[in-house]
């Protein structure tokens, strides 16, 4: 199985995010989560580690918006230049904005911190000098797993992509995510057939499902935790199922705290008959494994072994698929659980 992995994400290395009452916690989406699923698809004879292809700006740019686009590709610079007034600790190299555009329709302003209040929706998106390059990497993986699928006669490919992208909008940033790797994937895809969605990482796809909400070419689903209690609050409920063209075409399965693997498979039965109904040519899986029993953010308790049992139901669906690396944060457990799941469908 092709596996399309970049050194770019290392620059990409935050200090530091801000948790629920402002406390600065160690930035979860780090560079080792990267580094243990690596040694553990090294162990295993079937994973083809491949350097990404470039495919230039246009395929993100069908997805984001260009303002959105030219704010992360200067921020940092812009970070950087901005007076010592506006960057009032020097010492802190993070650009993290503490005010945001909420429900208005509000300028963008020029000050860099609105701009980024503007631009980001909470504080897990942290941007460094690293980060824009780090994420221009990432989707050229995915778009790698998107080519190798449909024009190279793979059944199924991996982008091991970091920065994760599900939670990234046409014009915003979230959750450790800036470009939407799956959503470049899936609508680069779509000059080639239909294209299915299923997010099965533990949080809201909120970023795919704003991208293609009214759309009928993409039936996105996503399995996750309620947001009535989780990240990301304000998106996610079963009755969100697309707008105009696209209604029907989007489902959410929100899920209790404390669901167990049985709970979830049998969620998972009913977005995979939701599938088969829609009857796509590619599938695009962005994989989360927060879903986990001991992941520090997730609130489910899928064990090692569901992942195996997932990956089959998935597999059995048939379609030539690109699975994308979306969240998972217990690092000691994160690439057995990959590979468990990924191995299902050699
Ligand atoms: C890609 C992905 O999985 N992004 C997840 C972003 C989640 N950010 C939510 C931060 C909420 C912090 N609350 C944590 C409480 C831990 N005890
Ligand atoms: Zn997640």
């Amino acid at each position: 199985m092709k596996i399309f992995y970049s050194e770019a994400h290392r620059a990409h290395q935050p200090p530091f995010e801000v948790f629920d009452g402002g406390q600065r916690t160690p930035y979860l989406e780090n560079v080792d989560r990267m580094d243990r699923i690596l040694a553990a698809l090294q162990r295993t004879d079937w994973a083809e580690l491949t350097e990404p292809d470039d495919f230039g700006l246009d395929p993100i740019r069908a997805v984001h918006d260009e303002d959105y686009l030219a704010f992360l590709a200067s921020a940092w610079t812009d970070w950087l230049a901005s007076s010592e007034e506006v960057r009032a600790s020097p010492e802190t190299h993070v650009l993290l904005p503490a005010t945001f555009a909420l429900r208005r329709k509000p300028r963008v302003p020029g000050n860099i911190l609105g701009r980024a209040g503007y631009y980001m929706m909470d504080l897990s998106a942290c941007l460094v000098a690293g980060t824009y390059q780090a994420a221009l990497a990432s989707a050229n993986c995915a778009l790698s797993a998107a080519r190798a699928i449909s024009e190279e006669n793979e059944s199924t490919a991996f982008g091991l992509c970091r920065p994760p992208g599900h939670h990234a909008g046409k014009d915003y940033a979230a959750g450790y995510c800036f470009i939407n790797n799956s959503a470049v994937a899936a609508n680069w895809l779509l000059q080639k057939g239909k294209v299915a969605v299923l997010d099965i990482d533990y949080h809201c796809g909120n970023g795919t499902q704003d991208i293609f909400y009214e759309r009928a070419d993409v039936l996105t689903i996503s399995l996750h935790g309620d947001p009535d209690f989780e990240y990301p609050h304000f998106i996610g409920y079963a009755d969100e199922t697309g707008a105009g063209a696209g209604l029907g075409f989007h489902q959410n399965f929100p899920l209790p705290m404390g669901t167990d693997s049985q709970r979830y498979l049998s969620a998972l039965d009913e977005a995979l008959q939701l599938i088969r109904d829609f009857a796509p040519k590619y599938l695009v899986v962005p994989l989360g494994m927060d879903t986990f029993e001991r992941d520090p953010l997730g609130k489910f308790r899928l064990t090692h072994e569901a992942y195996s049992e997932i990956g089959h139901r998935i597999a059995a669906l048939n379609l030539p698929t690109a699975v994308i690396m979306e969240g998972g944060y217990a690092n000691d457990d994160l690439g057995a659980n990959a590979v468990s799941f990924l191995e299902t469908f050699k």
